[in-house]
């Protein structure tokens, strides 16, 4: 067996100091960069850490019948607020597929049809705010954020947060952001300064009381209202029984999914279209191809419909050129089943391996060119010769992102109400600014927007 490569550490402190910035993601990326191996192992604090981004090895890494999601540091740590959610349940406990098999009939692509006025709704609410404000640096993140936010909150449980109507950002989202940055320290800190910062413990908790005390507005607010039969995502977790097992959810595990659907549900979607943003003001000829396309499928001054947003081409494949440049999340990670050979090198059963997408989504055994941005990328002919192991945006598997369709249906409907409406520009010229809360944002990034024609 050949040994993996480990950069070298300090006693006691492994190799901690390395990766314990405010954006792991992108030490993890520079670390990757020094090892042709395809992964590399850390010394982090109370573990040994695999990360792996061949996607020779990915493939491998995503058999199923071979390694399993693990919850470990920072999911094990997002439990203090997302408890049993599906997101950060353990396969193995019964609850996580319970609520698995509730919640799926919800992301089928019937209900993307059924929530689709909503979705545009709330698009209309960006659009009209941003016309209001043509001519202002516009904050591409923090408004991404309220349109995300306003839909899953909307669509998912019928709460409006009405997030355009205010300048300052929900207190949620304050809350969220502290919470997730301390559960991204807290995953590369030793733990001795965690326990140390005892101002950090409060905040955190604090922030936590934050989320819970809104997630039991949305909950007493629908049991207040009636509500009965409502086929949203609350409506199925407050009614439905487990069609295999006819076990109903807890309370408790209610208000950890709707936790879960609230950040889950707006936080990595926002990214996805603040990096859409930015990539199309750097390529103008695929802005082009994608204003002549809204032109085309989306004319006039009509809400566009649900069959022609779905008829959109070029918008898809910039969305999902985007998340191989820009995965809102940076990372997952799986366990060996048994002590596993893999690629080589010994992995015994239980320690983690993260799979790194910003690199597994560059590395040249999968893409040609993979730094340009080229939306060719994904049409059909060039997708069926894809590298099976080489893009991973959504994760894997029975554990794989359930809301993909969704976050889809709404980036794209959005992406082409903003570019069917508004010139878009950035006299700024903006620099990429990664910010890191576990997800991946452009910091203060910032855009102007134009009406493309006058409206009555
Ligand atoms: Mn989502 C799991 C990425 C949008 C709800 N999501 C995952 C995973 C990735 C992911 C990666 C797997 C994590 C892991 O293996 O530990 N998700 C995304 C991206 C977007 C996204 C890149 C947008 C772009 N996700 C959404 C939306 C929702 C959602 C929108 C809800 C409406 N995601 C989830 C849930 C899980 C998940 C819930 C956990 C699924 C499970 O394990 O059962």
């Amino acid at each position: 067996m050949k040994k993996i490569p480990t950069p070298p550490g300090l006693p006691f402190l492994g190799n901690t100091l390395q990766v314990a910035g405010d954006t792991p993601a992108l030490a993890f990326d520079e670390l990757a960069a020094r090892y042709d191996e395809g992964l590399f192992q850390l010394e982090l604090p109370g573990r040994t850490v695999v990360f792996a981004y061949d996607p020779d090895l990915v493939t491998e890494l995503c058999d199923e019948t071979r390694f399993t999601k693990r919850i470990g540091p920072p999911l094990s740590i997002v439990r203090d607020f997302a408890g049993d959610g599906l997101f950060t349940a353990e396969g193995d406990e019964p609850v996580w597929g319970h609520a698995h098999r509730i919640l799926m009939p919800a992301f089928s692509q019937r209900s993307m049809k059924a929530y689709y006025p909503q979705m545009l709704e709330i698009g209309e609410q960006l659009t009209a705010s941003w016309s209001a404000r043509q001519g202002q640096d516009l904050p591409v993140s923090d408004d991404m954020t309220r349109l995300t936010l306003d839909v899953i909150s909307l669509t998912g449980f019928g709460y409006r947060f009405d997030s355009f109507a205010s300048p300052e950002l929900h207190p949620f989202l304050q809350a969220m952001g502290g919470a997730l940055t301390e559960a991204m320290h807290r995953n590369t800190r030793p733990s001795f300064l965690t326990r140390l910062r005892q101002g950090g413990e409060a905040a955190y908790r604090r922030d936590i009381e934050v989320m819970r005390g809104l997630v039991d507005d949305v909950i007493r607010r629908r049991r207040a209202g009636g509500g009965q039969g409502a086929k949203d995502l609350l409506g199925l977790m407050l009614e439905a029984a487990d069609p295999k097992t006819g076990a109903r959810l807890s309370d408790e595990n209610i208000r950890d999914q709707v936790l879960t659907f609230l950040i889950a549900g707006h936080e990595t979607t926002s990214g996805l279209l603040s990096f859409a943003l930015y990539n199309l003001l750097r390529e103008p000829h695929v802005l082009a191809m994608a204003y002549d396309e809204v032109d085309r499928l989306l004319p006039g001054d009509e809400p566009p419909s649900y069959e022609a947003v779905m008829k959109l081409d070029v918008i898809p494949r910039i969305l999902e050129e985007t998340l191989r440049v820009w995965s809102p999340i940076p990372a997952f990670a799986v366990t060996p089943r048994a002590d596993e050979n893999l690629g080589g090198y010994h992995v015994p059963a239980g320690r983690p391996v993260v799979v790194l997408l910003p690199t597994l989504h560059k590395h040249p055994k999968a893409w040609e060119r993979p730094d340009e941005f080229d939306i060719d990328r994904w049409l059909p002919e060039r997708k069926a010769g894809h590298h099976p192991g080489g893009y991973k945006p959504f994760g894997n598997g029975e554990r794989a992102c359930i809301g993909r369709q969704f976050a889809l249906t709404e980036a794209r409907l959005v992406l082409a109400m903003i570019l069917r409406r508004f010139a878009i520009s950035d006299p700024a010229v903006y620099r990429m600014k990664i910010k890191q809360t576990l997800t991946l944002k452009p910091d203060e990034f910032t855009i102007r927007v134009r009406e493309r024609r006058a409206h009555e």
